[in-house]
């Protein structure tokens, strides 16, 4: 990626922001941050015509728009690929898989949980993550095999992923699985998501 990019990035320090943060800082990028106010409804018209979803994060690079933690994950990885947060091309096929999963599965099946939505069985088939409890096998399962989500080296999609198990975590939604805990902490041990939640901590800090 050459020097003379431009990169903004609109976000809250207490909200998935943080996502897109610990993926910024992975990748290196140089970035000026804009703090959008959380708790009512975003109705700056320059503000929903980056995201008529009125939400945060975005990302906007050399103009161009980007929501969705997942996607803003996947595209720094493309287009910063000096710090490999992506596998080659003809490689893909569990980085696609686990980011999706992160995105279709993990993300609503932790929100339904922290909803207090109950799946009764009859409805599992109906939903695409069939049972929070599920979900998080199915992670275990492949976190069992390998070091990293997607196989042996770390990528964007461990961001997605061990950021959203973090909140699990932290929230008490998630308790007695070592194998995602230990996850966790290999994790947010890395210098770039140290970074990222100085950062963020440090800008909450003067929201007060
Ligand atoms: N699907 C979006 C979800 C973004 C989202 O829900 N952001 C919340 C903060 S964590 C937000 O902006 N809430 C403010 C609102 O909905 O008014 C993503 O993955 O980035």
């Amino acid at each position: 990626m050459a020097d003379d990019y431009s990169l903004t990035f609109y976000t809250h320090p207490m909200s998935r922001g943080r996502i897109a943060r610990w993926m910024l800082e992975e990748a290196g990028a140089q970035y000026d941050t804009v703090v959008m106010e959380l708790g009512k409804k975003i109705t700056d018209p320059e503000y929903l015509a980056l995201n008529p979803m009125g939400k945060v994060p975005v990302i906007v690079h050399d103009g161009v728009v980007v929501t969705e933690c997942a996607a803003i994950c996947a595209y720094l990885a493309d287009v910063f690929p000096d710090a490999g947060l992506a596998p080659p091309s003809s490689e893909r096929g569990p980085y696609y898989r686990w980011l999706m999963f992160g995105a279709g599965c993990l993300e609503p099946a932790a929100i339904n949980q922290g909803l207090g939505v109950e799946i009764a069985p009859e409805q599992e088939g109906m939903v695409g993550y069939r049972t929070f409890a599920a979900t998080l096998d199915t992670l275990e399962w492949q976190l069992d095999k390998s070091p990293h989500i997607a196989g042996e080296a770390f990528t964007a999609a461990d961001v997605y992923v061990a950021a959203q198990l973090g909140w699990g975590l932290q929230f008490g939604s998630i308790k007695d699985r070592p194998t995602i805990s230990d996850y966790v902490e290999r994790m947010y041990a890395r210098p770039a998501h140290e970074r990222a939640v100085e950062l963020d901590d440090a800008l909450a800090a003067t929201l007060g």
